[in-house]
């Protein structure tokens, strides 16, 4: 039987946090031997803000190092750097041509995005979602393993796939989102009301991949709760709730068992054993991201080998659109 098709990028805005791992990376890691898999640095993606070059270039190798650090394998997945396969600028371009402006201003991100920017709004942020579907379309994925905040994205995606095939003819595969049903929204640990962000200029907001054990317990430490006592999940706080949130998703323990080891606790024992959990899950990605960087020449093969990949792959897709749109 022939495996599916799983695609996913992800942005070098800076440097990767537990909501990319939960919400994405740790998903894409563990399905990956089922199906066949394109993980990709969007870098094209992360210039639609301004970037400083030197900061962009080393954000981009630090988050493909992570990705293999992380547990993505070589042998089963194809890890690339977006801006060296042309077929994705290109058929963005394409899609230009017959997305609605109308369905981009309905994107929340790009709402949200644009408002942090404010005259600055270049036209990449507002096509960003078309270079998204041009990304997954490209390799006829049938699933896109994303945080929530993407599903809207997603959506758009199989909109403009089938525009394009009623239009030109059946080309493009209608790819599914999959979002994890914990882990799908990892919150701030400071705001804990907004997602947990690369681009948050409060860095104590995020855990980092590669913070240190002192960085980690200071965050946690900090992080935002309530006056209540109890500790359980509950919605309406969101403070204790991520926190109990992250707990559950590195421990794999269930609710009810993690709510009766937390009775009669306090907050600064709750931070104090989450605080543990997540220096030692991070521990082993960080001997690996050393160990990989150490070796100079490894990470430049291993992107070489994954963009030669897929733009064996894209470039068979984009002789098919030409033909199909009348170009050749
Ligand atoms: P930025 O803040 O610069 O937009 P980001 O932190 O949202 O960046 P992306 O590169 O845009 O990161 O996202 C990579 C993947 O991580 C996507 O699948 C996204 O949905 C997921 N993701 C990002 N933040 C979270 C979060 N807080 N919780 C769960 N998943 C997340
Ligand atoms: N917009 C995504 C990154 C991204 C992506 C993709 C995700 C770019 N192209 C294709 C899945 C599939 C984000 O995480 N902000």
């Amino acid at each position: 039987m022939t495996k599916k098709t799983v695609f996913s990028g992800i942005q070098a805005t800076g440097s990767l946090h537990l909501g990319n791992y939960l919400g994405a990376i740790r998903n894409w890691v563990k399905m990956q031997e089922e199906y066949n898999n394109y993980f990709c640095v969007v870098d094209l993606h992360t210039i639609t803000v301004p970037q400083d070059p030197k900061i962009l270039n080393a954000n981009i190798r630090e988050v493909a190092g992570l990705l293999f650090a992380a547990g993505i394998d070589e042998n089963n997945s194809v890890v690339f750097i977006q801006s060296y396969v042309q077929g994705h600028s290109e058929l963005a371009w394409i899609f230009n041509c017959l997305t609605p402006m109308g369905w981009l201003y309905r994107m929340t991100q790009f709402k949200e995005k644009s408002e942090k920017q404010k005259d600055e709004v270049s036209v990449g942020l507002f096509d960003y979602p078309v270079l998204q579907a041009a990304d997954i379309l490209l390799y006829d994925a049938h699933l896109v393993p994303v945080g929530e905040d993407q599903k809207q994205h997603v959506e758009l995606c199989r909109d403009i796939a089938q525009r394009f095939n009623y239009r030109y003819g059946n080309v493009f595969t209608l790819p599914d989102a999959f979002i994890p049903p914990v882990g799908g929204r990892v919150m701030g640990l400071s705001n804990p009301d907004k997602k947990m962000s690369k681009s948050e200029e409060n860095k104590n907001d995020a855990i980092f991949l590669l913070d240190t054990p002192d960085e980690i317990r200071s965050k946690i430490k900090k992080a935002t709760t309530d006056s209540l006592r109890q500790i359980c999940f509950d919605e309406t706080r969101p403070g204790v709730t991520n926190l109990l949130t992250i707990y559950e998703l590195l421990t794999g323990k269930k609710r009810s068992d993690i709510e009766n080891h937390f009775s009669g606790k306090s907050y600064k024992d709750l931070k104090e054993e989450l605080t543990e959990v997540v220096v030692e899950s991070l521990n082993p990605i960080q001997k690996r991201y050393q160990k990989l960087t150490g070796d100079k020449g490894y990470l430049d093969q291993m992107l070489k080998k994954g963009a030669e990949k897929a733009a064996e792959q894209s470039e068979h897709k984009m002789r098919q659109v030409h033909e199909h749109l009348g170009l050749r």
